[in-house]
């Protein structure tokens, strides 16, 4: 059951927006360990050495080990475990040269000045050393500063910022009136880009300039493609409402997340290149090395599967997969949204796994009915009367038929669903409930379009999505 735990915790704190946390966190450990190695240097100064080469590899290891890593990448962490090993020999040289005898075995004085390092020193003793600590600091301010205005600049080129999205070719149908019930509290139908939820693997967003962007699908094909960005955006665009869902999201969890989709086709994309017979995956990989494996059928059956550009009218924002990702109705996340999508392989499950399917996640996931109770929130304390319930409820590809509620365990109650806007989004509802005072519990469950609703049996989200259903307690009074 272990591992399950750590698989679960894996894939939401490296996968959710919690990475500045994490960035923080890694930021302060290594501090700590670095000051703890000072504070060696003086009395074990080939430990505290031999401690900045370790931190410098471990930290190479960990670059290279990243799914598109390259030899090159493990230069920066060595150069940097390498920096801060010539930073602390200064530092001592500096600080122990003006002792009247030399610390370590008894080299001759003369030595300790003539050596290469102490050569680099710019001054001996206290005052000295605070100026070489300066300088050490302005050098690490400087190189900080330099690497960063690079990365910013590479980085604004790779946003897209001002890019402008062709119209689409066929529209998405206008959402119904009333579709978004307009309750405080509730998740809006459409959420903000700002606030829809995030899951990946990488702990920096990956910035991929369009200008540099390819997509290459081959594998079990009949004409291999390559497509450049300007390509994509020449097909004909569809626009969709879709509702996107993590696996990992557990009952009554925020890991859903409504937006409306520009893209170009993706089966057509896949019938061009013309999929071979046994071919049963799509495994595509992005740009960080990610890789996602998607039933064919899923794609190929007439829902509106796309190689998404736009998301709510803009270009996809750099967290959400700028240039290009994958959306497919239907099916959770992890086996279909690919972000920073760079190649299409079309392939066999029983030839190939992708990322997470080799860590024990089911290689078919469609999302799993689900509904989640927006308000009151968990431990409210409402007023008695007529307090509204309401919250949404989703089905990806088959659709909310009904959702109801029920209070302390009593009888279900119908609540009122807004209009549907098909089968692959989410649909909010409401329920007014008449509250006596005291404490009570809110439990909600929906129904599917093939008849299905939600059990009470809780299953966590391992290996293909959690079951359950949603309640809370209020307080009215
Ligand atoms: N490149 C890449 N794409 C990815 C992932 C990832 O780790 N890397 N995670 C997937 C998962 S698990 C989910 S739920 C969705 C989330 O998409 P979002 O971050 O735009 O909400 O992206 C999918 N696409
Ligand atoms: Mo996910």
């Amino acid at each position: 059951m272990a591992h399950l735990g750590l698989k679960d915790f894996a894939i939401r704190t490296f996968g959710s927006s919690d990475k500045l946390v994490l960035l923080i966190g890694l930021g302060a450990v290594v501090a700590a360990l670095a000051a703890a190695l000072g504070a060696l240097a003086p009395r074990h100064s080939r430990t505290a050495l031999a401690g900045f080469a370790a931190l410098g590899l471990l930290a190479a290891v960990a670059a290279v080990s990243r799914p598109d890593a390259v030899p090159l990448d493990a230069l920066p962490s060595l150069a940097a475990g390498a920096a801060g090993a010539v930073a602390l020999l200064l530092l001592r040289r500096a600080l122990t040269a003006r002792l009247p005898v030399p610390l370590g075995h008894g080299s001759p004085p003369g030595e300790r000045s003539t050596g290469p390092v102490a050569a680099l020193a710019v001054g001996t003793g206290r005052r000295g050393f605070l100026r070489t600590g300066a300088l050490t600091l302005a050098f690490a301010a400087v190189s900080g500063g330099v690497g960063r205005t690079l990365t910013a600049a590479r980085d604004a080129a790779a946003t897209g910022a001002s890019l402008v999205l062709p119209r689409p070719a066929r529209p998405a149908p206008p959402l119904p009136p009333g579709a978004d019930l307009g309750i405080p509290g509730l998740s809006p139908f459409t959420t903000p880009v700002a606030d829809f939820y995030r899951v990946d693997t990488a702990l920096v967003v990956p910035r991929v300039p369009h200008q540099d962007w390819r997509l290459r699908v081959h594998g079990l094909v009949d004409h291999p493609v390559e497509l450049t960005f300007q390509q994509v955006l020449g097909r004909p665009l569809t626009e969709r409402d879709i509702t996107l869902t993590c696996v990992s999201n557990e009952v009554g969890g925020p890991y859903a997340g409504h937006a409306r989709w520009l893209g170009a086709d993706l089966a057509a994309l896949l019938r061009e290149a013309g999929v071979q017979a046994g071919a049963d995956q799509i495994l595509s990989r992005s740009a960080d090395g990610w890789t996602c494996g998607t039933p064919i059928e899923s794609v190929l059956d007439g829902r509106d599967a796309l190689l998404a550009v736009g998301m709510n009218g803009r270009p996809l924002p750099p967290e959400h997969g700028f240039p290009a990702r994958m959306i497919v109705p239907g099916l959770y996340g992890y086996v279909s949204a690919t972000k920073w999508v760079t190649e299409i392989k079309i392939t066999r499950f029983a030839d190939e796994q992708a990322y997470w399917t080799r860590r024990g996640w089911a290689d078919h996931a469609p999302i799993k009915t689900a509904s989640r109770i927006d308000v009151p929130k968990a431990f409210a304390r409402v007023a008695t009367g007529r307090v509204v319930v309401a919250g949404v409820a989703w089905a990806q590809h088959r659709g909310v038929a009904a959702v109801e509620v029920r209070v302390d365990g009593g009888p279900w109650k119908a609540a009122r669903l807004a209009p549907s806007t098909g089968p692959d989004t989410w649909r909010q509802w409401r329920l007014d409930w008449d509250a006596t005072p005291g404490r009570h519990s809110l439990e909600v469950r929906a129904t599917d379009a093939t008849g299905h609703t939600q059990t009470s049996a809780r299953v966590a989200p391992f290996p293909d999505g959690a079951t359950g259903r949603h309640s809370l307690v209020v307080t009215a009074g």
